[in-house]
């Protein structure tokens, strides 16, 4: 497993991160680590990351941060784990200060050591303290839960339920979007002939995502802040752009909106730097 400090928010944050950082479990993969050692861009990025209303929680989250358990979040390939990169911006939008241990997804030890850590043997995987929790929308709820401030889960009773709602449908939908166009963050396939199934998912996202910004203004889903939903739907931009899927201005812009986030850019620039031969992961994962 492969260990580095992401967005670390106070110094005792940073000096836990930068510990476990020395005591890596495994050899790292080559190139693997992405964009370690960068502590104080991830911090920034992080920052920037984080919706209005963590900002303006300023001082006062900071200090609660300070006395704050520890956060490992165990991820694996941030080419091709859509899971990994919506736990992964999760986290970051809800402002919490972790340490990320990337499972090599070509290591065969990797399942044993996701039996140990996640019930489910599946990542997302988030320890915060003595709290376990697995599940990429447990995660979410968890995380609203504990910083209700940084606006993950809309504070309005039925707009959250609405977030929730879709949210939950790609959780748990769009089976076909998965399986014909894996999340391929480094791949291209300019002309790419989607089947009918695949574009009758393509069709329900694109009249969620209109419905969302038509109803709350954008630039995100639901309104000024970015939310649990906007983090699901990450992986369909990403997937998008690598399979040149036809949108309309609107959802192009959305789209366009999310690949330019800080935190996006990170993890783009970390999948950048993992190895070329998983092509048998170029399948749904
Ligand atoms: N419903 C789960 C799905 C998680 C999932 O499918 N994760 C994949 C990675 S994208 C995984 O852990 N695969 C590990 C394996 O197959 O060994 C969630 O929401 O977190």
């Amino acid at each position: 497993m492969i260990r580095k400090p992401a967005a670390p928010a106070s110094g005792k944050a940073k000096s836990a991160a930068a510990k476990s950082e020395e005591k890596p479990r495994k050899a790292p993969a080559k190139g693997a680590i992405a964009g370690s050692g960068k502590g104080s861009g991830a911090r920034a990025a992080a920052e920037s990351a984080a919706p209005p209303a963590a900002k303006a929680a300023g001082k006062g989250a900071a200090k609660a941060r300070a006395g704050a358990p520890e956060a490992h979040l165990t991820i694996t390939s941030k080419n091709y784990s859509s899971w990994s990169l919506r736990g992964w911006l999760i986290c970051r939008m809800a402002g919490l200060p972790f340490v990320e241990d990337v499972l090599p997804a070509d290591d065969p030890t990797t399942r044993a050591e996701l039996l140990l850590m996640s019930p489910s043997f599946l990542v997302p995987r988030l320890r915060h303290g003595k709290v376990d929790v697995w599940d990429t929308m447990a995660i979410a709820d968890y995380l609203g839960e504990i910083l209700p401030e940084s606006g993950l889960l809309p504070a309005d009773i039925a707009v959250r339920a609405h977030c929730r709602a879709i949210s939950g449908e790609m959780h748990s939908g769009f089976a076909n979007l998965r399986a014909a166009l894996p999340m391929n963050i480094k791949g291209r396939y300019p002309g790419f002939k989607v089947w009918a199934g695949a574009q009758a998912d393509i069709d329900h996202i694109v009249a969620i995502w209109k419905d969302c910004l038509n109803r709350y203004g954008g630039p995100f889903l639901f309104g000024k802040t970015k939310t649990v939903a906007d983090a699901m739907y990450a992986p369909v931009c990403a997937r998008f752009v690598t399979y040149d899927v036809e949108l309309d201005d609107q959802c192009a812009a959305y789209r366009d909106h999310i690949m330019a986030l800080p935190a996006m850019k990170e993890w783009i620039d970390g999948a950048a730097l993992e190895p070329d031969e998983l092509e048998e992961l170029d399948v749904e994962f």
